[in-house]
């Protein structure tokens, strides 16, 4: 048995995907030798084949360990290795240029955090200090804005008690064994215990195989089949009184619009049988406790505000909201400074917090309507800004793109990415492309040569996560702490974002916001309310959780200008829009488009757009993959294994087909974040335009969502074609995977 080899080891804090588990790390002659899961039984479950390959990619022979210099045209790929000091020294020289050409606001920057191990909210801060407000996030189509837009309606984003839960149900997320492993196990023991699924799904998914019930709902209809299930309730009185009258605003006008939806006309919408939505909507608002934990599938909607409103409302009439198996409203950890504080959104003034690029059209998770809320949040969770996972006070990103491109409403030439593949992350790549290509500066944070990194006139290289130490506090959504420690010495240039900013910063001319050299320093400030430095917490804690409080809104009440649950929202009617959710039709398909197209279905053996280089893991997933139903794929004249063009008005992209009788007819799955490492130097930013699902994607304000500004990522109308000969150029492994 290959037992023992390591003579040292730690715990650490997977940033693979997105979830973080808690792995232990194991270190032989100070290199990562391996990493396995967590000896506490209570966590031995928690980890998947990406965790267990992290030693692959930490040592991987194409890790970025030195800084580079664009010598060629931008996007050429061709490089110059030089000193951090001297690419630091040269960022903030010509970033300082484009401050005092076009003002701060000329500065945009994207990250998604998660395997930077959060930033600390660093880059907020360095950004406010600086004056720009054009942050942008991959957590806009994730997790960010649900947030954003539960807090408008309880002031707070709630997190699913799921393994304390009788009935959880899953608007398309499906977790699995490879996929948000955690949430999968949580799943599994809630079943163990009595728990009912209920799976809103088109597909036959992983979860809907073991369903108790699956509506197969079209892809895109979230929000009517929401309304589907509130007019059961409403009509039949499942609902909780006692809350309804004491704790919500608006259920008379809310009822109003509920009333616009019955039944016969959600199963048109969604194609689903009308007693099957009301068997659901019964088994889910008569059981004990029961939850509809976060799922990303409302976050990608042309109606997206309006089903996550829908959500949160389903949870508050029912009585389920801050109960045990019903969905906790956290707070802040009080023994841990929250990104919210270190972000330092004070700094910022109002005149720059008005540039906000997209605020205008798209304010919902914008300061706009976030600033809204700062009285209410201050009030009952003793901060005035509730930054939680990363999402609200943020820039749109289309509009933002578009800036970059045109100058319009002004200009944007400075660019900076850190851990997120920016060319593939968004709608509209194309827009992407051309935004980036019309930049002074671009600056990339990454741990691989990523297409984004190839178009950036400086490339930085990262550290991850088995070499940095961390108190990971769920991006402010829950309330446990968990440790991560340093297990092995990052190459000597590698950094964390923290040390980018913090660098940065002092050479701006405002180090003084910056007052730690470390990130142990910081960490350190960050505990200082438990009472604890760094070093006490990771000697006497691997993981620490407030026990849960209930129901603590009876005290506090909810972080809402009205104090309440806001069913008829008071800050969406302040800003013109509908107060009440809505249900909109996203583009419709047609005789040229006829196939709902939906991207996602994540892939076992990647995290999003990363890990294609890694052989571990990519011979696990050696191609991207189109699903198609068979009777579909038998019109189009199309076999399982054939390559195919997915073509819609506003790009194509080209895979393998799978033909799988579990994909809803009418139908087409685009896998996400496809690129071809191995065509590095041999086709433009290594296949990038190939096979990415964000080439796709329309993002004109007519097709995005009204208040957020979202993309349709779950519907658009697409066509497919079959192709005769494979994309040029793909290797064997493509080829036969
Ligand atoms: N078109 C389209 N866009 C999408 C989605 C979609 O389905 N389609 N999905 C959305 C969703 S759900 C999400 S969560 C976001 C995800 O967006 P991201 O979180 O940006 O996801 P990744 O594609 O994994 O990009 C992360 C990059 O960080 C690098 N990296 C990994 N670890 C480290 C590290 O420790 N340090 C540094 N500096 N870099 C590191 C990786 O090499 C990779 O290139 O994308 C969103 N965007
Ligand atoms: N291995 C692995 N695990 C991951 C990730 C990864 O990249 N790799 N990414 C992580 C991240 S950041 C995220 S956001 C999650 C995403 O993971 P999930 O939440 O599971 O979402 P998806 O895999 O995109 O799609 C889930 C289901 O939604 C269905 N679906 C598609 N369109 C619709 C629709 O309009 N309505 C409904 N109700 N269902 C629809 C699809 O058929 C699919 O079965 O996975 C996380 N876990
Ligand atoms: S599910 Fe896998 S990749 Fe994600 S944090 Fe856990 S071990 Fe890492
Ligand atoms: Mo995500």
């Amino acid at each position: 048995m290959a037992e023992a080899i390591a003579t040292e080891h730690k715990y650490s804090v997977c940033t693979i995907c997105d979830i973080g588990c808690q792995l232990r790390t194991e270190v032989k002659d100070g290199k990562l030798e391996r990493v396995i899961a967590h000896d506490h039984p209570q966590l031995a479950k928690n980890v998947c084949y990406k965790g267990i390959a992290a030693p692959h990619i930490h040592n991987h022979a194409e890790r970025l360990t030195v800084p580079l210099k664009r010598v060629g045209a931008r996007g050429e790929d061709k490089w110059e290795e030089i000193s951090y000091e001297q690419a630091m020294d040269e960022i903030a020289e010509r970033l300082q240029k484009v401050v005092d050409e076009h003002g701060p606001e000329a500065l945009a920057v994207s990250t998604s955090g998660w395997n930077t191990q959060t930033t600390h909210s660093m880059d907020r801060r360095f950004m406010n200090a600086l004056g720009t407000p054009n942050y942008i996030s991959g957590v806009s189509l994730c997790a960010g804005n649900t947030a954003a837009v539960n807090k408008l309606t309880y002031g707070w984003f709630v997190g699913a008690d799921i393994m304390n839960s009788k009935c959880i149900v899953l608007f398309g997320h499906n977790p699995r064994k490879h996929s948000w492993t955690p949430i999968f196990n949580a799943i599994n023991v809630a079943r163990q215990n009595g728990a009912k699924v209920i799976v809103l799904d088109p597909r036959v998914s992983d979860q809907a195989e073991t369903a108790d019930l699956h509506l197969r709902l079209r892809a895109g209809t979230d929000a009517a089949m929401c309304f589907g299930w509130l007019k059961v309730i409403i009509d039949e009185k499942l609902y909780d009184e006692e809350f309804v009258k004491n704790w919500t605003v608006g259920f008379e006008e809310f009822c109003e619009r509920v009333n616009e939806y019955p039944l016969e006309r959600v199963a048109e919408i969604t194609g689903v049988d009308a007693e099957l939505i009301a068997e659901a909507a019964r088994a889910y608002a008569t059981a004990e406790s029961a939850c509809i934990p976060w799922t990303p599938i409302t976050d990608m909607q042309i109606s997206s505000t309006s089903a996550i409103r829908l959500h949160s409302i389903l949870r508050a009439l029912t009585g389920n909201l801050d109960v045990a198996g019903g969905e906790l409203l956290g707070g802040f950890n009080p023994n841990y400074v929250p990104e919210s504080k270190l972000g330092y959104h004070e700094l910022l003034s109002e005149e720059q917090r008005a540039k906000q690029l997209g605020s205008d059209l798209h304010p919902a998770y914008t300061y706009r309507a976030q600033d809204m809320l700062g009285d209410a949040t201050e009030k009952v969770w003793g901060y005035r800004y509730a930054d939680i996972v990363m999402g609200c006070y943020m820039a749109n990103p289309s509009a933002t793109f578009r800036a970059m491109e045109t100058g319009d409403p002004y200009k944007v030439k400075a660019f900076i990415t850190l851990g997120n593949n920016t060319l593939l992350s968004y709608p509209n790549q194309h827009q992407i492309y051309r935004g980036l290509m019309n930049q002074d500066l671009i600056v990339a944070h990454e741990i691989f040569m990523t297409p984004t990194a190839m178009l950036a006139d400086y490339v930085l290289p990262g550290d991850v996560f088995s070499e940095r130490n961390h108190v990971a506090d769920s991006w402010s959504w829950r309330s446990g702490l968990t440790l991560s420690q340093k297990a092995v010495e990052p190459p000597e240039n590698c950094t964390g974002t923290f040390q980018f900013w913090r660098d940065l910063a002092h050479r701006m001319g405002f180090g003084n916001h910056f007052p730690w050299d470390t990130v142990e320093e910081l960490l350190d400030y960050r505990l200082e309310p438990s009472g604890q430095t760094f070093e006490e917490f990771q000697a006497n804690n691997f993981m620490y959780s407030e026990p849960p409080e209930y129901k603590k809104y009876e005290k506090i009440g909810f972080a809402t200008p009205s104090g309440k649950v806001e069913l008829k929202s008071s800050i969406l009617d302040e800003l013109g829009f509908d107060p009440l959710p809505y249900y909109r039709e996203g583009p419709a398909v047609s005789a040229e488009y006829p196939y709902y197209v939906f991207t996602g279905v994540r892939e076992d053996a990647f995290f999003q757009t990363g890990q294609r280089q890694v052989e571990v893991l990519r011979k696990r997933s050696p191609s991207p993959k189109l699903f198609m139903h068979p009777t579909d794929a038998a019109r189009e004249g199309i076999a399982d294994g054939d390559w195919a063009s997915l073509e819609t008005e506003t790009g194509q992209v080209k895979a393998k087909v799978s033909v799988q009788e579990s994909m809803k007819e009418g139908h087409i799955r685009v896998p996400h974040g496809w690129w071809y490492p191995e065509l590095r130097g041999s086709q433009l930013l290594a296949g990038a335009f190939v096979s990415s699902d964000a080439v796709l994607c329309p993002d004109a304000p007519e097709f995005l969502d009204h208040e957020q500004g979202i993309p349709h990522f779950k519907g658009f109308p697409g066509r497919v074609v079959k192709m005769i000969e494979p994309p040029a150029g793909m290797s064997e492994q493509v080829l036969n995977g």
